[in-house]
């Protein structure tokens, strides 16, 4: 493995055209990993051109056979699982076990993308008109950009660029700055398995010299974002004003909801998974527990244990339960939200500072903390912090507790724990998320389900699951008349 890394463009690898880079570190250990091409809308163009190219060729390939390229692709990463994932603990931070499910989901979209390739159903149906033939197809859109997160750098890209090449389209891919390395894996995998040169297309860099000339490029038709709101919504804005396709998965503020009848053991583990699992950096993370108040107390009292027991490490050290933040940015972040929790009245019942204690004052280490008599109008209780940061609100009720879940700007996840099927069933009918867990954490979903959310977490676009084309594709319409006479629809058969 090169220590240098290069962009993928047209099937070569390529520095970016200015000759810039930069260095990734590891978040543990702020060891150096790497050095990266730090491009510019040169490269872009030239990704986008090669792309472009390569779709008029690769969209003509038989869709199975293009599925049998993922396919392949899925195959490889189940060899490597293992250096994939230690890979991945390096550069991401997450524990060893949380980087191998990343892989996995992966390979499970591998698969499951590959086999669309022998659906891809369209739909017949009668003509109103005599010797006429009627169907809908899903057709490829074009050069789909493909801009993703450092919080699932396997799993991420695989529920965007899987599906997309499968369905026809080429791709210019830009992967967050904090884990430019799985990418690089990613695609060295797909040039292994045979995908044509210019089919996929990497470009390191940032946001604004590399997501931006993507945004705004007029080659490329369909923009697909995974990260903060505040730049999707941007980039909804901009792409917008051209006139392309843009599918969003942006922030989350998850809760579990308790109620008094639930299995508190349950619930507790439950919790401390969700909240603190990836370090609290997943989307669909949980970051507010509703719970009612005749069980608040000792559930608050089992979760701070609980919470404050977690040892913090390197993730790939076995004893490790919680690895490092991604950078010192979000160890910032996550300091400043635990001032504005407390300044605004929240107890803190465990943790609330950074670890600093040996070798960990060399990673982006901070305590998981949890906050109780936190207000449900309070910054903690609203803002998504995507950190190790847990807020226990009182509720008196389900109805509250619902409530409460709903007035969120965010939709992604939520869960209720209950041993009262009459509750259960309420709130998967009411609460207002992408997905809803029943005595379940916020966190696990598989990728044969749609993934996304409403209000501010997404546009109305799921990704995986069967609805995995949808962000891909175009329908087209098709009419066939074999009558040899001029039949008009509407007209002549009434
Ligand atoms: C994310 O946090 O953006 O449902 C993805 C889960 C994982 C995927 C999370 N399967 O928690």
């Amino acid at each position: 493995m090169p220590e240098v890394f290069q962009n993928f463009i047209g099937g070569k690898w390529v520095p970016a055209r200015s000759g810039l880079t930069f260095v990734n570190h590891n978040p543990a250990t702020g060891e150096v990993l790497g050095t990266f091409p730090s491009s510019g809308p040169e490269d872009v163009d030239a990704a986008v051109q090669a792309a472009a190219k390569a779709y008029r060729s690769w969209r003509l390939v038989p869709a199975p056979k293009r599925a049998e390229i993922v396919y392949r692709a899925g195959e490889i990463i189940r060899q490597r699982k293992e250096d994939l994932a230690r890979a991945m603990t390096r550069e991401m931070g997450k524990v060893l076990a949380e980087t191998r499910g990343d892989v996995q989901e992966g390979i499970d979209m591998a698969y499951l993308a590959a086999g669309e390739g022998r659906r891809m159903y369209g739909v017949t149906t009668p003509s109103e008109m005599p010797d006429k033939w009627a169907m809908s197809v899903r057709a490829p859109i074009g050069v789909a950009g493909v801009i993703t997160p450092w919080n699932f750098p396997f799993a991420i890209p695989s529920w965007k660029l899987m599906p997309a090449l499968v369905a026809g389209n080429t791709a210019v891919f830009k992967p967050a700055g904090d884990t430019p390395e799985m990418a690089w894996h990613f695609t060295k995998i797909f040039e292994e398995a045979g995908l044509p040169a210019g089919v996929l297309n990497l470009v390191f860099g940032s946001g604004s010299n590399v997501g931006n000339p993507m945004v705004e490029h007029p080659g490329i038709s369909v923009i697909s974002f995974t990260g903060s709101t505040e730049v999707g919504l941007s980039i909804n804005e901009r792409a917008g004003k051209l006139g392309k396709r843009v599918s969003l998965e942006m922030g989350g503020k998850n809760a579990i909801l308790v109620m008094d009848d639930a299995d508190l053991g349950l619930a507790t583990d439950a919790i401390v998974w969700a909240a603190f699992g990836t370090t609290g950096q997943r989307c669909t993370a949980a970051s507010r527990v509703l719970v009612h108040e005749q069980v608040h107390d000792e559930l608050a009292r089992r979760v701070a244990e609980r919470a404050g027991a977690l040892r913090l490490g390197d993730g790939l050290d076995p004893a490790t339960e919680v690895g490092p933040l991604i950078n010192r940015s979000q160890v910032e972040t996550v300091e400043r939200y635990v001032g504005i929790g407390v300044e605004q009245g929240g107890r803190v019942a465990t943790g609330g500072s950074r670890a600093t204690d040996g070798a960990l004052s060399k990673g982006n280490f901070f305590r998981p903390t949890v906050f109780t008599g936190v207000e449900r109008g309070a910054r903690i209780a609203v803002e998504e912090i995507f950190g190790p940061v847990l807020a226990m609100l009182r509720v008196k009720s389900l109805e509250d507790a619902i409530e409460i879940n709903n007035a969120s700007a965010y939709g992604l996840s939520s869960s209720i724990f209950t041993a009262d099927v009459n509750r259960a069933f309420r709130a998967m009918r009411d609460l207002d998320t992408g997905i809803v867990y029943v005595n379940h954490g916020t966190t696990g979903a598989e990728t044969h389900l749609p993934f996304g959310g409403t209000r501010g977490t997404g546009n109305g676009h799921r990704e995986a699951g069967h609805t995995m084309l949808d962000p891909f594709t175009e329908w087209k319409s098709i009419y066939v008349d074999f009558s040899g006479h001029l039949q008009r629809a509407q007209i002549d058969n009434n």
